[in-house]
């Protein structure tokens, strides 16, 4: 195989180096078809078989990588995105990278908690408390869009104990299972932004060899994140029970009808699904008629 070009034509990915991010990123890009060798440092992903690298590094530094044109594109929270666009913005600042794509991990929301003991009768409880958090531009807006005034307390971290050392009243924090909040004696009250991973880029214009990778990137990470929640569904069933299975079929567009050989009342349905199929599901359709019911994952999908 001859060695990679590893020219300027050649995209460049900011991806977490090592965190909540790191395995699901690297995961979308090799279900994209990416085959990458890490070099000796492990901060940059050589792409094999595409124009791709990747560069490996800290979550909070990839919106500045993206604006400042280090990289075409970036995969970050959009909790991080957020906060740097209402920091540049408050700076005077124009902000020129955009979002691409919202894409299906990295799920968490950045929410406010108080002590167990302290009382709660909405947003309002909020005025005049001090509220510690990392993302201060983000807060602000939350608490301006609600008419609050409040301290906000900014950190670097170790947020959810600042109520513990009288450091502060309140805290706005990540959360995902709520455990950590539980395990410092908070509650959660309020929810101030929905995040997940999104992909970023650069606001500069890319040559159009780039840009069509781009173009097939996002397709197939299209593809990746349908397939992710699709199945492929085959049953047998009386013609006359096609209308309720096809109400019954989650997500379904237009399934396949076959005929059966030797069985002129009966068919068979094939149809992908953009829903998980639940047991639940299986047992209605039973219900409705269907027999010989069998589900499949699917590989891959292009629209
Ligand atoms: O080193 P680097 O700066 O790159 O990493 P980091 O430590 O800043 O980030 P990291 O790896 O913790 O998170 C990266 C991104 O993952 C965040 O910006 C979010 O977009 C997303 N994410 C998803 C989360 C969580 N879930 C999450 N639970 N980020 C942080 N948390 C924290 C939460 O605040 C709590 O402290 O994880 C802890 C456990 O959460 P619970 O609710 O499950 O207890
Ligand atoms: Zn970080």
């Amino acid at each position: 195989m001859s060695a990679p070009d590893r020219g300027a034509g050649r995209l460049k990915l900011a991806v977490q180096k090592s965190g909540r991010l790191t395995e699901h990123s690297t995961d979308l890009l090799v279900r994209c078809g990416l085959k990458f060798s890490r070099g000796k440092d492990q901060l940059v992903g050589y792409g094999e078989n595409m124009p791709l690298d990747l560069l490996f590094v800290r979550d909070d530094d990839i919106p500045d990588l993206v604006e400042e044109d280090v990289c075409d594109l970036g995969l970050v929270g959009l909790n991080v995105v957020e906060e740097k666009r209402l920091e540049l913005a408050a700076r005077g600042h124009e902000v020129r990278f955009s979002v691409l794509r919202s894409l299906d991990f990295g799920r968490c929301r950045l929410a406010i908690a108080v002590p167990d003991d302290a009382p709660w009768q909405g947003v309002a409880s909020l005025a005049g408390k001090r509220i510690a958090t990392t993302y201060p531009y983000t807060l602000a807006r939350y608490l301006e869009q609600n008419g609050i005034r409040a301290d906000i307390v900014t950190l670097s971290g170790a947020v959810e104990i600042a109520p513990r050392l009288g450091r502060a009243d309140a805290v706005c924090d990540l959360v995902s299972t709520g455990s950590t909040l539980v395990a410092n004696r908070l509650r959660e009250v309020t929810t101030v932004l929905e995040s997940h991973a999104v992909l970023v880029r650069t606001p500069v214009a890319l040559a159009p060899e780039k840009s069509e990778w781009v173009e097939r990137l996002l397709m197939r990470i299209d593809g990746v994140q349908q397939v992710r929640e699709s199945k492929y569904i085959m049953l047998h069933a009386p013609r006359s029970a096609l209308p309720a299975i096809r109400k019954l079929l989650p997500g379904s567009e237009s399934p396949t009808i076959i005929p059966l050989e030797g069985h002129p009342d009966r068919v068979a349905v094939h149809a992908v699904c953009r829903e998980n199929v639940f047991w639940e599901t299986l047992e209605k359709l039973k219900a409705a008629g269907a027999s010989a019911l069998l589900v499949l994952p699917v590989e891959k999908m292009l629209a």
